[in-house]
């Protein structure tokens, strides 16, 4: 049998055969589910070794597992990193990072428009630590640059940002970050490896909530984080280890399961995403669409020059606002009102009131996420089904 060398192969090979490993111990091709919290010593002279380093091997779930390791080095072969590390959840991903880079006195410097759970850490609990996370719109790079000082410690972006689809310029940002010698971290989780590959593009470190397109099935919760070696090896020395936000093996067979297919869904979903949204701009009792692979999104051609494709998530507005925005979520039937984005079932739902409560009316404002705006994570069923639903539902307004 000659060996296929993986490292020439195309990305959706990659999903599929993963870094090339199957169950050392079986031969088995699907990674089994080591649900086991601890792993036997051999001896106690080996168990004493084990704990100083001095040699590799498992121990006890908390500091690694062969499933989690099997996820870990499949995520950082799909992102071009040296390493990766799986956390609980997204916001474990994200806090760990923050605890691994900031000491209190310490500020970051962030994009303004994130994930509402994101924007909670930076509002309610990195101040009791006396850490500052400065929201500035890093569309404008100039507010990037001048928000940093002696004390910033990274820049965090996400691109495409959770809800306004914003796209920053994340070449542009690694090149500020780097002018400072910090790292330029970025939330990938709208976009995926398969869309935008921000290593490339001069990002130190990559994050996402594996709990939407990774896993891609709705029901996981999971957080995944890219980089250098070293610096993966001491977050999960130093900041895994203490926080113990750690993925169970079950889950992270469940990612590794979703991985399999990431190219194919996501194909699926940016095109049913391109479907729907055309559908909706010629609505005539819509006000606007907000898409990055329509011309009509601000940043277009930032998206199509750093992006793939261009995603599944899709944001509105229905004339009549708030009140004809709730009208048409209590109407679809086909499509879920629900939080979370990047399942096969299309979602639906309200940031100013759901996702991004946790943004006050004046910074709801200020980020451009308005009262009658409505997130729709387009899913796998067929595109015509789903713009059936919008059409009833938008019949009923
Ligand atoms: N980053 C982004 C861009 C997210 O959208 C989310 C969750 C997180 C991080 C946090 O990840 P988690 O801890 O939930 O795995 N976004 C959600 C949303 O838009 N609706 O429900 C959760």
């Amino acid at each position: 049998m000659s060996k296929f060398d993986l490292s020439k192969a195309k990305f959706a090979t990659l999903c599929v055969h993963g870094s090339g490993g199957v169950d050392p111990l079986t031969g088995a091709i699907s990674i089994p589910i080591y649900q086991s919290s601890t792993f036997a010593f051999k001896n106690a002279k080996q168990g004493a070794a084990l704990f100083a380093g001095d040699e590799e091997g498992y121990v006890y779930t908390r500091l690694g597992n062969p499933t989690q390791a099997a996820l870990e080095r499949e995520m950082a072969f799909l992102e071009g990193g040296e390493a990766a590390l799986c956390f609980a959840s997204g916001m474990g991903a994200i806090s760990g990072i923050i605890m691994a880079l900031c000491r209190n006195g310490d500020n970051m410097v962030s994009t303004d428009t994130v994930y509402g759970g994101t924007h909670n850490l930076y509002k309610e609990t990195l101040p009791l630590w006396d850490i500052q996370a400065r929201e500035v719109n890093a569309i404008n790079l100039n507010k990037v640059e001048e928000a940093i000082d002696q004390k910033t410690r990274l820049i965090f972006i996400e691109s495409p940002a959770n809800p306004t689809l914003s796209v920053i310029d994340i070449a542009g940002c690694a090149a500020i970050a780097h002018r400072h010698k910090i790292p330029l971290v970025i939330d990938n989780t709208f976009a995926t490896p398969y869309l935008q590959r921000p290593i490339e593009l001069g990002a130190d470190i990559v994050i996402h909530s594996a709990t939407k397109y990774i896993g891609g099935h709705g029901d996981t919760i999971a957080g995944v984080v890219v980089g250098k070696k070293e610096f993966i090896d001491g977050l999960r020395a130093k900041i895994l280890r203490d926080i113990g936000a750690v993925i169970s093996p079950l889950n992270a067979w469940l990612l590794l399961r979703g991985l399999k297919t990431l190219p194919v869904r996501m194909d699926r979903h940016c095109s049913n995403a391109l479907e729907v949204a055309k559908f909706l701009s010629l609505h005539p009792k819509i006000n606007w669409v907000r898409y990055p692979g329509l011309t009509t999104h601000p940043q277009y051609e930032l998206a199509a020059r750093q992006m793939k494709k261009f995603g599944g998530m899709i944001t509105f507005e229905v004339k009549g606002g708030r009140t004809a925005g709730e009208k048409l979520m209590n109407s679809v039937g086909l499509i879920t009102l629900a939080v979370s984005l990047g399942d096969c079932d299309s979602l639906i739902e309200h940031p100013a009131s759901m996702t991004h409560s946790t943004y006050s009316e004046e910074e709801l404002k200020e980020v451009g996420i308005s009262e009658g705006l409505i997130r729709l994570s387009v899913g796998l069923e067929d595109s015509s089904d789903i713009i059936t639903d919008l059409k009833l539902a938008l019949k009923k307004i």
